[in-house]
C-alpha cells in the first residue's frame, strides 16, 4: 500500500513539486549543448538534416507521389489528376497508407519469430530458460497442449511449433483472437477482419498494392486493419507473451531516466533497440564477475548498461536497468563522449549512429542480419552462441574504455526516478487494491471499472508511440500526460511515449503531486504513478488484453469505455499497424502527426470517419497538442455521458 502523503508534502505548492520534474526547457538545453558539441568535432545531428529536408516535399506529405511501377513516378496535380495507369489521388494514397501498416506488421512480426525460435531452443542446460512457467502453463492450457506428467520445455516446444505455425499456417485465424470480447470477434467475422496466418496477410496487402491491383480507397483501409490486426493479436501479442515466458512476466521495480545515468568512471555500454533476446544477455554477461574484473583492472568502477528507445524498456522492466532516453535521444548518448559501446539490434536504428561514432571513441555494434549499417562492427547473434556473444561484445567495451578522451566528455545531470514494469497483471493487482488490501486474493477488474464509474478516474488514455522532429520533441508527450493526471485520467504508456515520460519525471511517483484529486487517492492508495509503464511498442498488445478484459468484465462493447490511444509523436510504419490494430479493436486513436494521406479527401474520412462506420472507432487529428488534449478530454466525458456515469 502506498504510504499518505506528509505534512511537509501537503503544505508544498504546485510550483515547488514542478520543480522537481524535468521540464521540456531543460531536455532541450542538454540537447542543445550535445549538438554544440557536435559541431566542434564535425559531427552531424538529426537536427542539422532535419534543416537541409525542410520544407518536405509537398507530393510526399500528401501521399500522392506514386512509384509502385517504373511507368512512373508519378505525382497527383491540378492538371494532372491521374498517375499513367489511371491511378487517382485515392488509391495512391490509399496504397500507400497500407503499405506502411504491411511494413509494421511485417517488422513487429519477423522480431516475434525470432522469438518462437528462441523458445523453441530452450534448454535447461542452454543459454535460454523457461522462466514464467506458470504463464507457458496457462498459454498450453489455451491453445490444448497437453501439459500433465510432461516436462516443461517439451510443452513449451509444442507451444513454440503453435505458434510459429500462426506465421504461415493455411488455414483459419489467429488463436489470439479470441482473447477479445465476443462482440469483438463477431464483428471481424462479420467485417471479414479478422486475419489469418501473418504472412498470409502481409502478402495479401503486398499483393493488393502492387501495380494493377485494389484501386478502391475503402478496401485499402479495410485491408490496413486486418494486417494491423494480425499484428496486434498476432506477431506482437506472441512477441509479448513468450518474452514473459523466456525471460520473466515484468513486476513494478524502480529505476532511473535519462542522460544522467551515464556514469563518468563506468563502462558505459548503451543497448538499443527492440530485440529483449538480445539485450538479456548482454545485461547478464556485464554482470558476470571476469568481465566486472575486467573493467576495473581497465580503471573503471564497473559496468554500467543503460538502455535506449524500446530496448530500454524490455530491460528496464525486467532487471530495472536505467535508461537513457527515447528514438531522438540515440544520438545524444554518443554526443556525451563517455559511451564506450552503442549495441544493437533490430528497429528505430539511425544508420547515422555509423559516421557519428566515428567522431567519437565510441564502438558501434550490430547484431542481426536484419539490421546490417556502414560503418559498424557486425557480430551476428545466435540462440547456441548467444552467452559467448554477449561477453565478447561487453569485454570490448570494457577494453575501450581507456580510449576514452575526457576533453570530449560533457553527461548532462538531469535523471529522473522512476516506477517501471506494469505489464496487465500487475495494473489490476495494483489497482485491485483500491478497495482489497488482501494481497493474496488480488486480480479482479471490478475496483477499476468502479472507480471510473464513481468518476474518481474519468478514464484512461493510452499514451505510445516515438518522438519525431517535426514537432517539438517529447512536448507533446509530457504536455499532454500533465494535463491528462491533472484531469483524474489514468496514463499507460510503452514504447518511446513511456521514455518520454521517464525522462521528465512523470514515471516517479512524485508525479501524483500533480493529479486530480480522484487520480492522485488512488495513486497513494495503492502507490503507484499516475502513469504506469507497460512496455516496449510490441506491449501495446498487452494494452489490448487490458481493454478487452476490462469491457468484458462491464459488461460493454470496447468502444464505450472511457479508454482511448493517443500517439502524439509517432513516426514509425510500425505506429500505423499499431493504430490500425487499435482502432479494429474498437479504441479511439488520437494524432498528433498527420498520416500522409492528406492529398486524398476519401481516406481522411475513411480513416477518421469511414472505420467508425466498420469498427466503431477512428483517428482524431490534430497537431496542436493543447487542442489534442482537450479533445481526449472531451471524447472521454462523451462515453462517460453516453454510458450515464
Ligand atoms: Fe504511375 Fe500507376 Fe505506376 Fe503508380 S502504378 S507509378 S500511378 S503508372
Ligand atoms: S522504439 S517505433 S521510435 S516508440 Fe519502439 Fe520508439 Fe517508435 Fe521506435
Amino acid at each position: 500500500m502506498g504510504s499518505a502523503p506528509t505534512m511537509v508534502e501537503q503544505h508544498t505548492s504546485r510550483e515547488d513539486i514542478l520543480k522537481r520534474f524535468t521540464t521540456i526547457e531543460q531536455l532541450e538545453a542538454d540537447t542543445e549543448k550535445l549538438h554544440e558539441m557536435a559541431c566542434a568535432v564535425c559531427a552531424e545531428t538529426w537536427a542539422d538534416r532535419g534543416k537541409k529536408q525542410t520544407p518536405h516535399c509537398k507530393f510526399g506529405e500528401d501521399g500522392v507521389c506514386c512509384r509502385v511501377c517504373s511507368m512512373g513516378p508519378c505525382r497527383i496535380t491540378p492538371k494532372a489528376s491521374r498517375g499513367i495507369c489511371g491511378a487517382d489521388e485515392h488509391t495512391i494514397a490509399g496504397r500507400h497508407y497500407l503499405r506502411m501498416a504491411t511494413a509494421g506488421a511485417a517488422s513487429h512480426s519477423d522480431h516475434a519469430r525470432e522469438i518462437a525460435h528462441v523458445l523453441r531452443e530452450s534448454s535447461p542446460e542452454g543459454n535460454f530458460k523457461i522462466r514464467d512457467e506458470a504463464k507457458l502453463i496457462r498459454l498450453a492450457k489455451e491453445w490444448n497442449v497437453e501439459t500433465e506428467g510432461r516436462d516443461i520445455y517439451d510443452v513449451a516446444h509444442e507451444v513454440a511449433d503453435l505458434g510459429l505455425m500462426e506465421f504461415g499456417k493455411p488455414f483459419g485465424t489467429q488463436r489470439f483472437l479470441k482473447r477479445a470480447t465476443k462482440e469483438r470477434q463477431e464483428l471481424w467475422e462479420k467485417e471479414d477482419l479478422a486475419p489469418r496466418a501473418i504472412d498470409r496477410e502481409v502478402s495479401t496487402s503486398l499483393h493488393m498494392t502492387h501495380m494493377g491491383n485494389t484501386a478502391e480507397a475503402e478496401a485499402l483501409v479495410r485491408q490496413s486493419l486486418k494486417v494491423g490486426l494480425a499484428d496486434g493479436y498476432g506477431g506482437s501479442m506472441i512477441s509479448t507473451l513468450f518474452s514473459d515466458i523466456l525471460f520473466g512476466t515484468p513486476t513494478a521495480r524502480s529505476t532511473e531516466g535519462n542522460l544522467g545515468v551515464l556514469e563518468h568512471d563506468m563502462v558505459n555500454l548503451i543497448v538499443h533497440g527492440h530485440d529483449p533476446v538480445f539485450s538479456e544477455m548482454v545485461v547478464l554477461a556485464s554482470e558476470e564477475k571476469d568481465l566486472q574484473d575486467l573493467a576495473k583492472k581497465k580503471g573503471a568502477k564497473g559496468i554500467n548498461v543503460v538502455g535506449l528507445c524500446c530496448t530500454a524498456n524490455e530491460v528496464a522492466m525486467r532487471h530495472g536497468v536505467r535508461m537513457a532516453g527515447n528514438f531522438l535521444q540515440q544520438e545524444n548518448v554518443i554526443l556525451t563522449g563517455a559511451v564506450e559501446m552503442i549495441c544493437v539490434d533490430v528497429q528505430c536504428i539511425f544508420p547515422a549512429l555509423g559516421p557519428l561514432t566515428d567522431c567519437y571513441h565510441t564502438k558501434f555494434v550490430t547484431s542481426s542480419p536484419v539490421a546490417k549499417i556502414p560503418r559498424s562492427i557486425y557480430m551476428p547473434f545466435g540462440p547456441d552462441t548467444a552467452r559467448e556473444n554477449a561477453r565478447e561484445i561487453v569485454r570490448m567495451a570494457v577494453d575501450n574504455f581507456e580510449n576514452r578522451d575526457l576533453g570530449k566528455v560533457f553527461i548532462p545531470e538531469h535523471k529522473q526516478p522512476a516506477s517501471v514494469g506494469y505489464p496487465t497483471e500487475q495494473i489490476i493487482y495494483e489497482l485491485d487494491g483500491v478497495t482489497n488490501s488482501h494481497v493474496e486474493e488480488r486480480g479482479s477488474y471490478r475496483p477499476a471499472i468502479d472507480s471510473i464509474k464513481s468518476g474518481v478516474l474519468r478514464g484512461a488514455v493510452a499514451i505510445v508511440g516515438c518522438n519525431n522532429p517535426r514537432v517539438r520533441p517529447d512536448f507533446s508527450h509530457i504536455e499532454i500526460m500533465k494535463e491528462l493526471i491533472a484531469n483524474d485520467i489514468l496514463i499507460v504508456a510503452t514504447g518511446c511515449a513511456a521514455q518520454a515520460a521517464a525522462k521528465s519525471g512523470l514515471l516517479g511517483k512524485d508525479a501524483k503531486f500533480i493529479c486530480g484529486a480522484g487520480l492522485r487517492r488512488v495513486c497513494e492508495l495503492v502507490g503507484i504513478p499516475p502513469v504506469l509503464h507497460m512496455g516496449a511498442c510490441v506491449d501495446i498488445s498487452r494494452m489490448m488484453l487490458l481493454v478487452n478484459e476490462i469491457a468484458g468484465d462491464w459488461g460493454v462493447d470496447v468502444t464505450q469505455l472511457p479508454i482511448v490511444g493517443c500517439a502524439p509523436e509517432w513516426m514509425s510504419e510500425k505506429a500505423v499497424a499499431i493504430a490500425n490494430y487499435v482502432v479494429a479493436t474498437g479504441i479511439d486513436t488520437y494524432l498528433g502527426i498527420e498520416p500522409q494521406v492528406k492529398g486524398s479527401a476519401q481516406m481522411m474520412e475513411l480513416i477518421t470517419e469511414g472505420t467508425r462506420k466498420i469498427t466503431g472507432a477512428g483517428y482524431i487529428i490534430n497537431t496542436d497538442p493543447r487542442e489534442l488534449v482537450k479533445s481526449i478530454i472531451d471524447g472521454i466525458e462523451r462515453k462517460r455521458a453516453a454510458l450515464g456515469i
